[in-house]
């Protein structure tokens, strides 16, 4: 069996509970094959203090990390990565900022992981790099000579080709991608997005079983939509953390029902558009109004970037108007926490909620659509309330799908959710868990590794023009 290189912008240790299930489930596999994980290690260091990688050994699987300059890190991480593709990508063309410099560094970080990966393989390896921070990798490997197979999965959107053509060098950013054998997509669209796009602006050829053949190279081109561990989260439901926390709401609120949102405090969550959903539902159901109350989990992320700050204040001030309007001396609609919950605590709010708010304006799948459902009890489960623009929608059928820039239908989800009989909560909850199992996390990284392996190494490997 070859060993497995896991390449992200950062890395976690799979030990660790808190990593979450992407990482236990790639921790599985790596340690299946005393693998190696490779990334950024979080620090930003002078310059002079050099680049050395710096390892460390998590069971059988190798952690090797290098640290960024402050520079490299600015326009890598926050200018091009964050500041261009995450916004253009999520269709936000009006927050990207095109910055002509922060390409250069965007290049420069995945020229640098590049040279300090290569010496660090052995030749029958398999790599598997993630996300849209290290698009150009494979390509910057292959101009040192690297011959492995090397898989790509990005886990946010592709957005339509009209879209990704607005990114200054949008044709570097795609031909990078036929330095790949296998290059992986959430959904469908997606998918459709990238085979639209390399047929209308890169002249590619369609070959068979989704190979596609351009600049001298072919790229095999998928769906794989990202699953979670969902017996790791049951367990974790089980825990007495989690039992703890559900006890300790179920008694709290015990004369309402909980609807809960968690999200990454990002524009692409749609916050904003959900508590004018939630305002507008108060205010149609007056009657309704006390029995009812909202807990929106924003953990804090990316507070450097200044879309971020204003949405920030954006939230707060939404926040505060609801429950001025509305409120009670005994009663308060929204519970706003800008922190990070312990994950081992997550289960137990998920299962002590009536209705779950998962309406991001766009996303490439969203786990904790599926979290929640994992989190429920089957007897007497909650509602999902999933924007038909999360990558999760094209599996998850049986949600109440809503479309989040409508105020009022999504209004009137959320009294349909919390006025939903128990046998339809049943039905619903059952359809979907079997989705959720069929294709769990474990799904995800076989059938893409299965993908890679079958890929045609000598075929798509014979030659590479230079990026
Ligand atoms: C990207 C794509 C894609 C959230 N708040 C807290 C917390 N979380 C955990 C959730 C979940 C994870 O973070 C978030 O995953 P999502 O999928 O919802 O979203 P992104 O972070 O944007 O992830 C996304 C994903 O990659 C995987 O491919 O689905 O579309 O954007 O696990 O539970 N965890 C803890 N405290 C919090 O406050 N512990």
């Amino acid at each position: 069996m070859s060993r497995l290189v896991v390449v992200s912008n950062r890395i976690a240790d799979p030990r660790k509970t808190a990593a979450g299930g992407l990482a236990v489930a790639l921790g599985e596999v790596l340690n299946n094959t005393g693998g190696m994980w490779f990334g950024w290690s979080g620090k930003i260091v002078d310059a002079a203090e050099g680049d050395d990688v710096q390892f460390e050994q998590a069971g059988p699987v190798r952690l090797a990390t290098v640290h960024l300059s402050q520079v490299d890190h600015d326009a890598f991480y926050l200018g091009y990565s964050n500041g261009v593709l995450w916004p253009v990508f999520h269709y936000r063309l009006d927050l990207a900022d095109f910055d002509a410099g922060y390409i250069a560094g965007y290049r420069r970080v995945n020229q640098l992981f590049a040279r300090k990966l290569l010496p660090l393989l052995k030749p029958d390896d398999v790599l598997w790099v993630h996300d849209y921070h290290l698009i150009p990798l494979a390509a910057e490997l292959r101009a040192l000579g690297c011959q492995q197979r090397i898989g790509f999965f990005l886990h946010i959107p592709l957005p339509p080709p009209l879209i990704l053509a607005a990114i200054p060098g949008h044709d570097w950013l795609i031909r990078a991608l036929f330095a790949y054998d296998l290059v992986g997509f959430q959904s469908r669209t997606d998918l459709e997005h990238f085979e639209r796009y390399v047929e209308t602006e890169a002249h590619a050829q369609a070959l068979e079983d989704g190979r596609w053949r351009a600049f001298g190279r072919t790229v095999k081109a998928g769906a794989f939509p990202i699953g979670i561990d969902v017996q790791e989260f049951d367990q974790l439901t089980h825990a007495p953390e989690a039992m703890e926390m559900y006890e300790r709401m179920k008694r709290e609120y015990s004369r309402r029902k909980l609807l809960v949102g968690v999200d990454r405090l990002d524009y692409s969550k749609g916050l904003p558009q959900r508590m004018r959903a939630f305002r507008e539902f108060l205010q149609k159901n007056p009657d309704l109004r006390q029995s009812a109350t909202l807990i929106q989990i924003a953990s804090p992320s990316r507070e450097n970037v200044s879309a971020y700050t204003d949405l920030l204040h954006e939230l707060e001030s939404l926040c505060g108007a609801i429950n001025g309007n509305f409120g009670e001396l005994d009663w308060m609609p929204v519970r706003y926490i800008h922190r990070t919950v312990a994950r081992a605590r997550l289960p137990g709010l998920f299962r002590a909620s009536r209705v779950a708010l998962v309406t991001p304006l766009r996303d490439g799948m969203n786990l904790v659509a599926k979290e929640y459902l994992a989190a429920q009890n089957a007897d007497d489960p909650g509602v999902l309330i999933l924007s038909r623009f999360a990558g999760a929608a094209e599996q998850l059928k049986e949600a109440l799908l809503v479309n989040p820039y409508d105020t009022e239908n999504t209004a009137a989800a959320i009294l349909l959710a919390l006025q939903m009989p128990v046998e339809e909560r049943r039905n619903r909850h059952q359809a979907m868990m079997r989705t959720i199992r069929a294709y769990d996390v474990h799904w995800w990284c076989d059938s893409f590794l299965d993908a890679l392996a079958e890929t045609d190494a000598e075929e798509s490997g014979a030659s590479w023009l230079r990026l």
